[in-house]
């Protein structure tokens, strides 16, 4: 059924304008004032409301397994979420244990998702350890349209890599011209101060993030770049979380090394007082990197208004209360991460444009445009032109609201941003052509969305 969308405020990474949008099977067919409704169209009056391009989602979990337990998650649940907080594409952290072959790894997590999201997603492929067949599984996964790679250099001896495979993954990568993203935190810094902490009989997750200073993040980061430098390869930064390893990554930039960075919500609104907080309410907000002191949020929002961040994504990564509880006494074992799927759009809308930190530009860019961009979607996705895909967000921003686990339709028990006010939220949402989302309800059909080769 064609869609017609009348009278909305459309809002590019470029453009700002009021015009009607008519949508044919799964593309944009038309924009233009005025336009007509074929017969049988359906008509959604957007007047008073954005229209933005289906937001991208650079960097989430679905399936994780994790200190020996897995993200609650499924591509049900988290497409789902996605869409109702306007995220229509996802790109997922496939990431094996390091027992696992790539092959097998490539295998489980097609399997999950295939028929089970909602929305479209992607991978990036997580060189977690390098045998005799990753070089070939990798050649042959490029080849089919999976155009990035994932190397961790934190968690060492889970999915952390050495400097021998860093290198080779990037040399790999600058020849078949794929981006490589990196967790950029010093592996070996970390082990030394988790057990120096331990011993000390600092356990509880307040010693979360002095187990993994900024310092050691920013090291990470500048030895990241290194590496893309001495390679020629082009590599992305991913949930860079602080002040001095910013500076770390736009160094490099400066020296003409092909980098960008990724943000992520979290970093953007919570500091590391709430994970100072006693016992299991502290681990819910035990994430890698960890949250910061306060003044490095005023960092990262005019970063990203400047355009020094490319992207904000979420990390998003559900472990729920009983599984934060399996670190009580022993920080090391909380699992880490904190679900923002479904609220990343929100919050970005409200703290960013809404209480006046971020252009509606740099808003779309970073949390749709520059991710289609680097990572091979565009035009297709993260924008709104002729031909596009029509994954649409009609965005009503009179709303008002906060978040609250009770309402998340994240598969998780708490929110780490329980209780926060949004100031607006997607009214109706679509993927490629049909509506998957109204009045803040998932209405569409589970197990539409496709797996996007790029
Ligand atoms: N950081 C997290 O907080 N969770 C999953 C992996 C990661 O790097
Ligand atoms: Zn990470
Ligand atoms: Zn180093
Ligand atoms: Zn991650």
């Amino acid at each position: 059924m064609a869609l017609l969308i009348k009278n909305g405020r459309i809002i590019t990474a470029d453009a700002d304008y009021t015009a009607d949008l008519l949508v044919e099977g799964e593309t944009i067919s038309q924009i233009g004032e005025g336009l007509t409704a074929p017969e049988g169209a359906r008509v959604i009056d957007a007047s008073g409301k954005y229209v933005f391009p289906g937001f991208i989602d650079p960097h989430v979990h679905v399936y994780l397994p994790f200190m020996g337990t897995f993200a609650k998650d499924t591509h049900t649940t988290a497409s789902q979420a996605a869409l109702i907080g306007g995220t229509t594409t996802y790109i997922e952290m496939l990431a094996p244990a390091q027992s696992e072959p790539l092959r097998e790894g490539w295998e489980k997590w097609t399997g999950l998702s295939e028929g089970k999201s909602a929305c479209d997603y992607t991978f990036h492929l997580g060189v977690t350890r390098w045998d005799d067949k990753t070089e070939t599984t990798l050649r042959e996964l490029v080849g089919q349209g999976m155009k990035s790679f994932k190397v961790f250099l934190a968690y060492k001896g889970a999915f952390g890599i050495d400097d021998d495979v860093l290198y080779r993954v990037l040399t790999l990568a600058r020849e078949l011209g794929v981006v490589v993203t990196a967790h950029c935190e010093n592996a070996e810094l970390v082990a030394q101060l988790q057990r120096k902490l331990l011993a000390e009989g600092k356990t509880g997750p307040e010693w979360h993030e002095p187990s993994r200073p900024e310092g050691v993040e920013a090291e990470g980061t500048a030895h990241f770049a290194a590496f893309v430098e001495m390679t020629g390869a082009e590599g992305y930064v991913v949930h860079l979380s602080n002040e001095r390893a910013l500076e770390a990554a736009l160094e490099a930039k400066r020296r003409g090394v092909n980098l960008h960075i990724e943000s992520v919500i979290p970093h953007f609104l919570l500091d590391k007082t709430y994970a100072e907080r006693p016992g299991v309410e502290g681990a819910k907000y035990v994430m890698s990197p960890p949250l910061r002191e306060k003044h490095n949020q005023h960092a990262l929002w005019t970063a990203l208004e400047q355009g020094l961040i490319d992207t904000v994504g979420t990390d998003h990564c559900p472990f729920d209360v009983s599984q934060k509880a399996m670190g009580e006494g022993d920080f090391t074992r909380i699992p880490n991460g904190i679900p923002a799927i479904e609220d990343r759009v929100n919050l970005l809308y409200t703290y960013g444009v809404s209480r006046g930190s971020l252009s509606l530009s740099r808003f779309v860019e970073s949390a749709s445009t520059k991710a289609a961009k680097l990572f091979g979607l565009f035009p297709r996705k993260g924008t709104i032109s002729v031909g596009s895909d029509a994954d649409l967000v009609i965005y009503d921003p009179g709303y008002r609201g906060h978040i609250s686990a009770a309402t998340s339709h994240m598969n998780n028990d708490y929110s780490g941003f329980e209780g926060w006010e949004i100031d607006g939220r997607p009214d109706v949402v679509t993927v490629r052509g049909e509506v998957a989302v109204e009045g803040g309800q998932f209405v569409g059909d589970p197990g539409r969305g496709q797996l996007l080769r790029r």
